[in-house]
Formats: structure tokens, C-alpha cells, sequence
């Protein structure tokens, strides 16, 4: 057996970097070169995976199996053309050598030239045509009956099929079928050797009777002239070694991978019908994981994260509607401002639906006063129990968890265009807020502070520049003339943006917790410029508006439309 030891194992293990060889290489160097080759049948391009991943050194693409596989017989009902799209699936998946079952050669010398040019084009290491007449019968089917090709016209199609092809190491098998349809020894060795001349790489000689001494007798005549491949699928009961003393070079075990197949589905599919118990077949057969493998879907994830754009859709969001609100008299009995109805669904339903038609399904809200009231199909709850005593950073480090990956944070009283959601989506920054430049929206004398930003420059809208900058200072004073924008409420985390913010949070707790738990997100924002953190700012202009007060909620009943 070629560099066998152990008596066991027949195929030679290859050292690293041996299967970057020339496949046709490969199976020269099996059917030529010391010791016994094996060649393990294949049908498909997953049963071709499993016998390389079994450890074989080459595949037989073998007619039987192949047109089994198809539904169809061994008698050239396949097309060649579809044998070879099976071929090349085989092909792609494997780095083995496949000598490729190639019957009569679907025709005359003519189609042998064709069939080896194709071969050749789709990595297919060899071929092996036999001396029958198209359409061929399989060799156990009424063998004897079968007539055999002339010698001269088999030998022409040898010769065509070697004149044709491009690497030197492409194998073409002469396969004598005169065991097979009843001649004796003397027709069989004229045969082999007239192949031999003609050009064959090697001889394989079929035998169908159960022992091994057809092929015994041929190997004690045949003094090596070239290498002799066999198939010992009826006398599979002699040794191997029986081969190996006899100067076989290669042999063929040509339909055991269909049909170990073909009994496992028999029983397993016989059972799960009879018991109907799927989870017990469940825990006999390979996980779909195991699929996966196979397939190395791996590989197609690691690519996609090389090449595909990056997803412009943030992983997901957090909105902090936990307050009542202070200024919507008896609108808030019942129900936080975020679940205030504005343009016919509440404010929290309609952020929701500006996230989700930007790709984030993910949604967070951190509720507290009447939380009961706070239902939104799809959205996770997180409860914030001190609501009524903390600050709002109180409220986003109860939903610290779901700082993960890309966030988007927004206020659960603040709409905003959805082209707005969009902009801070394509920004890059680890930490992004959005600053409303614009100064024209309703601010009431009633309302809260204003979160005014200072940033490293002013925008140009106009020549749609300067619409990034560096957050320098947040301010409530609306008389400073160096202000740039308003904070709108909306910040996007990128997934180093939540780590920052999730450590910070708890820096700011342990060290001053009562500063921290009464700490607006302006006063975070401070704390994260003042320990020397990036905080970009993306300026917008208009497309937003916050429901600080029943007026504004009266306000949006006269403009009778939403945003879009
Ligand atoms: C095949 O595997 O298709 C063969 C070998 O040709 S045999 O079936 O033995 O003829
Ligand atoms: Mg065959």
C-alpha cells in the first residue's frame, strides 16, 4: 500500500502543503507511484468532502453513483454535461485528485477530445474510459452480453484523449471489460496491451467473479508494463496485501460512499416513520452546526465583514420615558409624557416607528411612573424604581446592559425626522449627540433648562460644511452669543461609545453618588469632555420637536401632521 505502515490505513498521510500539488500530480503520483493507491468513490460534492475530510488521497467519480444519485441508471441516461456540473461541485470542494468514471467517452474519439479539454477546465485530475459500446450497461448487469469495442477504434479514442490534453499529468485509464463479457486471459492481456501502447496511462482491469483470481492470472503476465488499477467490489474479501504482492498499483472502491448512504437513510428514515419520535433522531444524527461547517459558512461571514459596506443601522436603542412630566396637568394621570398621544398614537409609539423604519428592532425604554401604561409591541421594559429621584443618567445606567454594540439614546418626549435618525446613523464617531442649530422651535418660559452646545465651529449649511464638530461646552445660559446648537436628545453609541459610557457611568457613581444620581445627561456629557473624551456633535437644522408642556401638545393638534 503506497507508504503505508500500518496495514490499515491505505492512503498515505500527506505532509502540510502536499495538497497544494497539482491535483493531476496528485493521481499520477497515486496510480504510478509505490504501493497501493485507493480511491474512494464519490457521487456528489458533499460525499466527495467527507471522503477527503475521512483522509483519502483520491476520489472515483463513479457512473454507477452518479447516476444513482440523479434517480437515473448506469446506462448514459445522464448527459455528460450534467455529469460534469455534478463534477464540478465535486471539484470546487475538495483539494483530492477525482478520476473521473468516463464510460465509453460519451461518443467517438471526437467526444473523448471534448470530454478531456472540459475535464481539464474544471480541475479533474483523470479519466477512465472503458472498451464498450455507447450506450454502456454497468459491468454487473448481463456482463456477458455486452459487446466490446473494437481494439483499434477504442485505441484511436486513447490516443485523442491524450493528444488532447494540456497537463502533462492528466491520467487517462484504459479500462479492459473482457473479464467482464466473458473472454478469458489471452483477449484481455491483447487488449491491456494494445491500450498500453496506445498511449493509457494505466490499465484497469474489471473483474466481476468472487475471488481475486481473474486479476491474479493478468498481474502473473503483465510484468509491469504500466500501472494496473482494479475494482474489487466482488472480491473485496482478499486481503489487500494480496494486491500489493501482485504489483496492483491502484484499486478503486467504487460505490461503498452511496451505499453506506443509502443504508443509513433506509433505517433512519424506516424508524422516524414508524416512531414519529424526532427528537430521538435528533440526538443520532450530526447537528446542523455540523452542516454548517461543512458548507464553511465561516468563511462567508469572516469575508462579509471584509467586503460588504458597514451596516449603516445602529444595533439598537434606549429611550428614557421614565418621568411624568411636570407640565401636562391631567394628560399625566395615567401615563408618562412619552405615552402623551400626538398625531394619533402616542409620542413613544411614533419614536418607536421612526427607529424601526430605520432598520432598529432592538428597542430598549426605561419606564418608571406608571409603567403599567407603557405598552409597545415589541419594545423591552427596563424599570428605573428611583425615577421620581433620580436624574435622567440615572435612568440610562438602569438600561447599562443594552449599551452594546451600536445605540442610539433619544429622549421619550422628543420627535424628530426621520432623515435626522438617518444622518447620526452614518456618522463614525465612537460618541455622536445631535444639536439642533436652528433656535425656531417653541421653547415656553415654562419649560426646563435648554441644553445648549457649544461645539468647535459653527456649521455652513449652505455649503454643507462644518456639520461635525467637537463638543466643547454645554451651557442653559441663552444669552451667550458663542452657542451653537441645541441638544435634541438623541445620541449614537458606536460599540466603543458604550463601553466609554458604561465605565464612566460607574466611575461617576462610585465617586460621587449623589452627584451622579441626580445628574441631568448634559452634566454627564461635561464630565466626559472634562476627562478628555471625544464628543462629536452633528448639527441638523430644524426637523425636530420636544412635548415639554400640554401647549405643545396643543401645538401639535392644530399642525394636524406628523413628522416623516
Ligand atoms: C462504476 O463505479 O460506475 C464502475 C465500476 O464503473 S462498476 O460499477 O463495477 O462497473
Ligand atoms: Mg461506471
Amino acid at each position: 500500500m503506497k507508504g503505508s505502515s500500518d496495514g490499515v490505513s491505505l492512503n498515505r498521510i500527506k505532509a502540510d502543503g502536499e495538497k497544494t500539488m497539482r491535483k493531476t500530480t496528485q493521481l499520477r503520483q497515486l496510480i504510478s507511484g509505490p504501493g497501493l493507491g485507493v480511491l474512494m468513490e464519490a457521487h456528489n460534492a458533499l460525499s466527495a468532502k467527507l471522503v477527503e475530510e475521512a483522509r483519502f488521497e483520491g476520489i472515483w467519480a463513479s457512473s454507477l453513483t452518479l447516476s444513482a444519485s440523479m434517480g437515473l441508471r448506469d446506462n448514459n441516461e445522464a448527459s455528460w454535461t450534467q455529469t460534469l456540473d455534478t463534477l464540478e461541485f465535486m471539484s470546487d470542494c475538495t483539494s483530492i485528485p477525482i478520476l473521473f468514471d468516463g464510460d465509453t467517452g460519451f461518443g467517438n474519439f471526437n467526444n473523448v477530445r471534448r470530454l478531456v479539454r472540459k475535464l481539464e477546465s474544471r480541475n479533474i485530475a483523470g479519466v477512465c474510459i472503458e472498451d464498450k459500446i455507447f450506450p454502456k450497461t454497468n459491468s454487473f448487469i448481463s456482463g456477458e452480453q455486452q459487446a466490446l469495442a473494437p481494439i483499434d477504434e477504442f485505441c484511436g479514442k486513447i490516443k485523442a484523449g491524450k493528444d488532447t490534453q494540456q497537463d502533462d499529468d492528466f491520467v487517462l485509464v484504459a479500462r479492459v471489460e473482457s473479464f467482464i463479457a466473458g473472454w478469458g486471459i489471452e483477449e484481455t492481456l491483447k487488449r491491456a496491451l494494445a491500450y498500453s501502447s496506445a498511449g493509457a496511462d494505466a490499465i484497469l482491469i474489471h473483474s466481476k467473479i468472487d475471488s481475486a483470481d481473474q486479476i491474479l492470472a493478468f498481474m502473473e503476465r503483465w510484468d509491469s508494463r504500466k500501472p494496473v488499477v482494479i475494482v474489487p467490489t466482488t472480491y473485496c474479501r482478499t486481503p489487500p496485501d494480496v494486491f500489493v504482492q501482485a504489483g496492483i498499483s491502484a484499486m478503486i472502491w467504487a460505490n461503498h460512499t452511496l451505499r453506506i448512504t443509502i443504508t443509513a437513510l433506509q433505517k433512519e428514515l424506516g424508524e422516524l416513520k414508524q416512531s414519529n419520535d424526532l427528537a430521538a433522531l435528533n440526538d443520532r444524527v450530526v447537528t446542523v452546526q455540523e452542516v454548517f461547517r461543512l458548507q464553511d459558512a465561516e468563511e462567508l461571514q469572516a469575508a462579509e465583514t471584509r467586503y460588504l459596506p458597514r451596516e449603516t443601522t445602529a444595533g439598537g436603542a434606549v429611550i428614557l420615558a421614565a418621568s411624568k412630566g411636570d407640565n401636562f396637568g391631567s394628560l399625566t394621570d395615567d401615563k408618562p409624557k412619552a405615552m402623551i398621544p400626538i398625531f394619533g398614537k402616542p409620542i413613544l409609539a411614533s419614536i418607536v416607528g421612526i427607529f424601526n423604519d430605520c432598520g432598529i428592532k432592538d428597542i430598549s425604554c426605561v419606564v418608571g411612573y406608571k409603567k403599567e401604561s407603557v405598552t409597545i409591541p415589541g419594545v423591552r421594559c427596563i424599570d428605573n424604581e428611583q425615577y421620581d429621584k433620580t436624574g435622567l443618567l440615572v435612568s440610562l445606567n438602569t438600561a447599562a446592559e443594552q449599551l452594546a454594540g451600536d445605540t442610539v439614546i433619544a429622549y421619550g418626549d422628543v420627535l424628530f425626522e426621520h432623515s435626522v435618525l438617518r444622518e447620526l446613523l452614518e456618522t463614525d464617531a465612537d460618541i455622536t449627540m445631535v444639536a439642533d442649530t436652528s433656535h425656531c422651535h417653541n421653547q415656553r418660559d415654562s419649560c426646563g433648562p435648554v441644553d445648549l452646545v457649544v461645539g468647535s465651529n459653527r456649521p455652513n449649511f449652505k455649503f454643507k460644511t462644518g456639520r461635525i464638530a467637537d463638543l466643547v461646552e454645554m451651557t442653559h445660559d441663552k444669552s451667550r452669543s458663542d452657542v451653537h446648537g441645541e441638544w435634541i436628545g438623541l445620541i449614537r453609541l458606536s460599540e466603543s461609545g458604550c463601553d466609554i459610557f458604561r465605565s464612566q457611568m460607574e466611575a461617576f457613581s462610585s465617586e460621587e453618588p449623589e452627584a451622579f444620581a441626580r445628574a441631568t445627561m448634559a452634566e454627564f456629557f461635561m464630565r466626559l469632555v472634562a476627562n478628555g473624551i471625544s464628543v462629536k456633535v452633528l448639527y441638523v437644522y430644524g426637523r425636530w420637536f420636544d412635548i415639554d408642556s400640554i401647549e405643545d401638545v396643543s401645538d401639535a393638534y392644530t399642525m394636524g401632521d406628523s413628522l416623516s
